[in-house]
């Protein structure tokens, strides 16, 4: 029901002006309000906090659904359900949940989740932001860059050094409000993909941060950007997963329709074996994908899992995508049959939320202790 729910609403509320807002770097402002009323902004938060209550394995299905037809939108979803959503419901206090996460689960506003730096991206310990202890608030004092959700948001999740002594045990995680005097939300990003959704540098001057928006102890906010990461690979990987299957069904409809030789070109072997590769390589996907939501709802360890999962799903969507758009030939290469875009948006899902090589880094640290 919720993937079916997911993709009708991808069908009638997305797929019409996907490819404009691709065009014109338009954010799907109406389009995630609709998706908060369905509830698929908060979709894992408690429901005393206005969330769904639903297991990863809902999330990931309609993650799938709405990053077929619009991966802009399904970026947005991502960051404030993995990102956001998650981090404040697992570490937040009961303050900040009736203060930030009611909101954000309802998506009546939206989040983002500030670590990467000019200088500090896959070496996430190196953050020049920081933020001064002064009693009852901190002074924050830095840029951000590449923020998801970056003007759109009104709470963001900013990751900063507090005692540069203590390297990665002195970064903290606090929730910041837009207008908060000092906050200042930079240039936006002129992307490959993903175009509508809205990528901006941040910057932090004296921004005064109350203490009690300071997530967890003192000195947990490494470990607390780790953890949150590691579920949101869940989420890019499903986002990954998604990208492929939709360019895969759309290689598939359009080389039964399309005839060449006197016969569909799905009739021909160099056509055929493609789409067998590509449905296998998905599969392949899904089945890492769901074993790493399934070990997330079952509260073990997943960490080493939804690496493999981003690893191999992120690969399949930048080579499915791009297959897709052989198969469409000189149609492929033209915006209104949505491959090439597809194929734009595949890309940033080996970089973003840990690039591939830094999944190989957790993976190899995790099998290396076998
Ligand atoms: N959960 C909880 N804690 C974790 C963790 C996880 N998944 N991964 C690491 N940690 C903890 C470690 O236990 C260690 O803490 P202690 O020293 O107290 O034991 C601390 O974090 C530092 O870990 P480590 O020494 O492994 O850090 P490294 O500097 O070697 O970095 C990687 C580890 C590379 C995995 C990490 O920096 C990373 O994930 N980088 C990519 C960040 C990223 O995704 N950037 C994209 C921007 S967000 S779009």
């Amino acid at each position: 029901m919720i993937r079916d729910a997911a993709r009708d609403f991808a069908r009638t509320e997305l797929l019409p002006g996907v490819i404009e807002r691709d065009e014109q770097q338009k954010f799907p402002t109406e389009q995630i309000k609709k998706m908060g009323e369905m509830g698929f902004m908060g979709m894992m938060v408690n429901p005393a906090y206005g969330g769904g209550g639903m297991d990863t394995i809902s999330y990931v299905l309609a993650m799938e659904e709405i990053s077929k037809i619009d991966a802009s939108a399904s970026v947005c979803m991502s960051v404030n359900n993995s990102l956001v959503c998650w981090g404040l419901d697992r570490y937040g206090t009961e303050e900040q949940k009736q203060k930030y996460l009611t909101p954000l689960a309802t998506g009546q506003i939206i989040g983002a989740f500030c670590l990467s730096e000019p200088e500090a991206g896959s070496d996430a310990t190196m953050q020049r932001t920081t933020a001064e202890d002064k009693g009852d608030h901190y002074l924050l004092n830095g840029t951000k860059n590449w923020i998801t959700n970056g003007n759109s948001a009104s709470v963001y999740i900013v990751i900063a050094q507090t005692d540069p002594e203590k390297r990665h045990r002195g970064i903290n995680a606090f929730i910041v409000e837009k207008d908060w005097e000092g906050f200042e939300v930079g240039k936006k990003e002129d992307k490959l993909g993903i175009r509508g959704s809205d990528t901006h540098s941040l910057m932090f001057t004296d921004v005064k941060v109350p203490k009690e928006n300071r997530i967890g102890e003192d000195g947990f906010g490494f470990k607390f950007a780790m953890q949150v990461l590691s579920g949101g690979r869940i989420g890019i990987a499903s986002q990954a997963l998604g990208i492929a299957s939709g360019s895969y069904e759309l290689a598939l409809q359009y080389s039964k329709e399309r005839k060449s030789f006197g016969k569909p070109i799905s009739e021909h072997q160099a056509i055929a074996f493609k789409l067998a590769d590509m449905a296998t390589e998905i599969e392949a996907a899904r089945y890492l994908v769901m074993k790493a939501a399934w070990l997330k709802d079952q509260h073990k360890n997943f960490d080493r899992e939804s690496a493999m999962a981003k690893l191999k799903a992120s690969e399949v969507a930048m080579n499915v995508s791009v297959e897709a758009v052989q198969v469409h030939g000189g149609y492929g290469y033209v915006k209104e049959y949505h491959v090439e875009r597809l194929m734009r948006d595949a890309k940033i899902t080996q970089i973003y939320e840990g690039t591939s090589e830094i999944q190989k880094i957790v993976i190899s640290r995790s099998v290396l202790k076998d």
